[in-house]
């Protein structure tokens, strides 16, 4: 095993060093930020291993606040006659008193420096390129280690790019990438640890495997993620309600159906955050709008007649599916009869004694209350959303995520994907309903197949 990379996160105080670091380690958790100077006090490390390898130290340090007079000092640590080169001055300047009193700050950062194999020195890209920061520079560059610029705040309309570039150019240091750790690009970590491969030859092997395990692991939290939705998604969907047909009642229960709905959203939300490393204040469902809820006749959706092992003409599924008229229901109840005869002469006694008492309960005058397509279709925007700015959100970011309802009307539109139809046939496929049954191979199938299709 090798020893692994040490990186010191350098820079001004307030740049978003420390918000650098939640973002490469993905820890919400690291250190203190604050919109105040001098939050860092001490320099604090975090490790990134690959099965169960350390490849990668990162050293938090506190910001550079007085660079002016300190490179003033260092300038003076030379002797009469003597021409001391970075390194020396640095150490010179470690081992005297003002390394212990007034630059007592500076001294952790330069230390930490020397003790790293490179550094990071984060921009805060908003900020003119101001005299401090050009001494700044100079001092650290004076530990001799390699240094990679990491400019942040570049999603700020007033970042000052192309005047950091020209400047770092002018003092020698060419090396560079754009990372906003609020807001970091999609390829963002592969470039920088690129970038730092391209400076560090000896660590490239070890900085590979950090960018593909990095990769197969965005990769594995997409899917998941997915694939939690799609369940959020066939829950809802296979969701039921016998409801009597009467006013109240069937006004309570669309309310709590409504609230379930909710509930359970709220509960992929939390699954979300969770996956992707975030806290579950991150972000919070908005509500869901006032829908009335769907009376639907699945009681002779052709995919419940299919379970019961009837074949009926597609005009007949179709009409009864629709729910119309008193012929239909005639037609539903002897069809009902022969089904239940059907099914329990092919052993489908569960299935039988479950359409059984859902058919009584139609006779009875109950009807079936059912999560309405459009809530469907929302639900699988939102959730869309949220993934989406979850994979562009960094571990830095303080503010949260509103979950809402888009604006257009996209939602209210379009056909339900077919695992979803399915799922409206198999109530025991709803971890809302009583005796869900989740292991089953076909709600286990028809996730799998809606995972690819959102
Ligand atoms: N919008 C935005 N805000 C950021 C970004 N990076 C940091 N911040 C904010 O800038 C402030 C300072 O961030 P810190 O990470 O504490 O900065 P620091 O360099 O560690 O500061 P000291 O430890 O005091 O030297 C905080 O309010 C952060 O939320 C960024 O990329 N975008
Ligand atoms: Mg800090």
């Amino acid at each position: 095993m090798t020893k692994p990379l040490t990186l010191a996160v350098v820079g001004h105080t307030n740049v978003g060093k420390t918000s650098l670091l939640r973002t490469l380690t993905r820890d919400v958790g690291f250190g203190e930020v604050s919109h105040r100077p001098s939050t860092t006090r001490h320099v604090e490390g975090a490790r990134l291993s690959v099965d169960g390898e350390p490849l990668l130290e990162l050293y938090d340090t506190p910001g550079l606040e007085d660079a002016i007079a300190l490179l003033d000092y260092l300038e003076r640590l030379d002797r009469p006659g003597e021409r001391l080169d970075g390194p020396a001055r640095v150490a010179r300047f470690l081992e005297g008193s003002e390394a212990r009193q007034r630059f007592e700050q500076e001294a952790k950062v330069l230390r930490q420096l020397l003790a790293s194999d490179a550094g990071l020195y984060v921009i805060d890209a908003r900020e003119p390129v101001l005299a401090k920061y050009r001494d700044e520079l100079s001092v650290l560059a004076s530990c001799g280690k390699p240094l990679l610029a990491v400019l942040n705040f570049v999603s700020s309309p007033q970042h000052r790019e192309p005047e950091w570039r020209e400047a770092l150019a002018r003092l020698g240091l060419h090396a560079l990438v754009r990372f906003d750790s609020v807001a970091p690009p999609e390829d963002g970590e592969r470039r920088l640890y690129e970038s730092l491969a391209l400076l560090l030859e000896h660590s490239r092997e070890a900085l590979q495997r950090l960018i593909s395990d990095q990769q197969a692991q965005r990769e594995a939290r997409k899917h998941s993620a997915l694939r939690l939705i799609a369940e959020l998604l066939i829950d809802c969907a296979a969701c039921r309600r016998s409801v009597v047909s009467e006013k109240d009642a069937e006004q309570q229960a669309i309310n709590e159906l409504r609230q379930a709905v909710r509930q359970r959203e709220q509960r992929c939300v939390e699954a979300l955050l969770k996956l992707y490393g975030f806290r579950a204040s991150d972000a919070a469902a908005s509500d869901l709008p006032l829908l009335d809820g769907r009376w639907g006749d699945d009681l002779f959706n052709p995919e419940t007649l299919k379970q019961l092992g009837v074949r009926v003409g597609s005009g007949i599924a179709a009409g009864a599916a629709a729910g119309a008229g008193v012929d239909l229901m005639v037609g539903g109840l002897t069809l009902g009869a022969a089904a239940l005869a059907g099914a329990i002469a092919g052993g489908a006694l569960q299935t039988a004694r479950s359409y059984g008492s859902r058919l009584l309960g139609k006779l009875k005058g109950q009807r079936e209350l059912t999560v309405d397509d459009s809530v469907l279709r929302l639900l699988a925007l939102r959730q869309r959303q949220l993934l989406h700015a979850l994979n562009a959100r960094g571990h830095a970011a303080v503010d949260s995520i509103k979950v809402a309802t888009p604006q257009d009307k996209t939602w209210r539109e379009g056909k339900l994907p077919e695992a979803l139809n399915k799922a409206r046939a198999h109530p025991q496929w709803s971890s809302l309903n009583p005796h869900p049954k989740l292991s089953q191979t076909e709600r286990q199938e028809q996730i799998g197949l809606l995972t690819q299709q959102i």
